[in-house]
């Protein structure tokens, strides 16, 4: 069978899957960003390519040298700041909409779920948006341009990114909603990641061992494909737009 004809066919399957569930779920990589001109982290222009993992997205690192930290990140919200969801991110909120048991779980920090309307939503990696103080750990939403080192307004002190870095555990609160949400799943939805992070990508086999359906939606294959139920290669913009009546 030809691949265009095995795609139409998954993506009938799809359809029809995601039309009869009630407990759907998601789970979202950089990828579901790319198209809105975020960089991915092991993609060609990769995030990390620049830069080294370990030098960065590390409490240690921080610890070591908070300016280059911010220096990283506060490149980052500037290259992020003037991006908008494509209509990978507006297909998953409007099936929101369709589906109001729908949980969208991701490991993106820039917010462009939220930005399209998205609110069943955990992004247990945090928000590259949120800045936490160290001291008083008071949290709070930045989007302007911040100082470098940036220092809390209530007790001066030193503020870091509200993300999760490596080495760093997940919120338990958002990791065992997540955790939950795709035990229960009828249809899960992997879009757009590498599945190389934990323990965001042992949520895919969870609800495998959990009996749901699984759909991956990727450029390329990944280590989790050839466990997925169904695959469609391709950008998640054009495809998550077609799964929808
Ligand atoms: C933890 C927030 C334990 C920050 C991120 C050794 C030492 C320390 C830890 C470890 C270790 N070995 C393993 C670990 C665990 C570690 C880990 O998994 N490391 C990996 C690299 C091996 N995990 C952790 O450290 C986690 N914490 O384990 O804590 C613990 C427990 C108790 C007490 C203390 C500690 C924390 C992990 C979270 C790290 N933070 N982000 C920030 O962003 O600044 S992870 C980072 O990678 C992003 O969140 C990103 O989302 C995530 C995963 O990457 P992807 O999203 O998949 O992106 P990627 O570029 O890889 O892939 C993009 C995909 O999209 C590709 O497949 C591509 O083909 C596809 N694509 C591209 N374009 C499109 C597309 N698909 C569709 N359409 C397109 N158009």
């Amino acid at each position: 069978m030809k691949q265009t004809d095995m795609s139409r066919k998954i993506l009938e399957q799809a359809r029809e899957r995601l039309d009869q569930a009630v407990e759907i779920a998601a789970l979202t990589g950089a990828g579901i960003s790319a198209e809105s001109g975020v960089p991915t982290f092991r993609g060609a222009d990769g995030l990390w390519r620049q830069h080294r993992m370990e030098d960065l997205a590390t409490p240690e690192a921080f610890q070591r040298d908070p300016r280059l930290v911010w220096t990283w990140y506060n490149w980052r919200r500037a290259l992020i700041a003037d991006k908008t969801p494509n209509p990978g991110h507006l297909a998953l909120a409007r099936l929101e909409r369709l589906k109001p048991a729908f949980q969208l779980i991701t490991q993106n920090v820039d917010g462009l779920h939220q930005l399209a309307g998205s609110r069943n939503l955990l992004e247990i990696h945090g928000s590259i948006w949120r800045v936490r103080c160290t001291v008083c750990g008071q949290r709070r939403i930045e989007r302007n341009t911040l100082a470098n080192p940036p220092s809390c307004p209530a007790c001066q002190g030193l503020l870091r990114p509200d993300v999760v870095w490596f080495g760093e555990a997940l919120a338990t609160d958002r990791l065992d909603a997540a955790f939950r949400a795709v035990s229960q799943a009828e249809v899960l939805l992997v879009v757009g990641t590498s599945g190389l992070v934990q323990p965001a990508a042992s949520l895919a086999w969870q609800a495998k061992r959990s009996g749901a359906w699984i759909l991956e939606i990727n450029i390329e294959p990944t280590p989790f494909s050839e466990h997925a139920d169904a695959v469609l290669p391709g950008p998640a913009g054009r495809i998550l737009p077609q799964l929808l009546p």
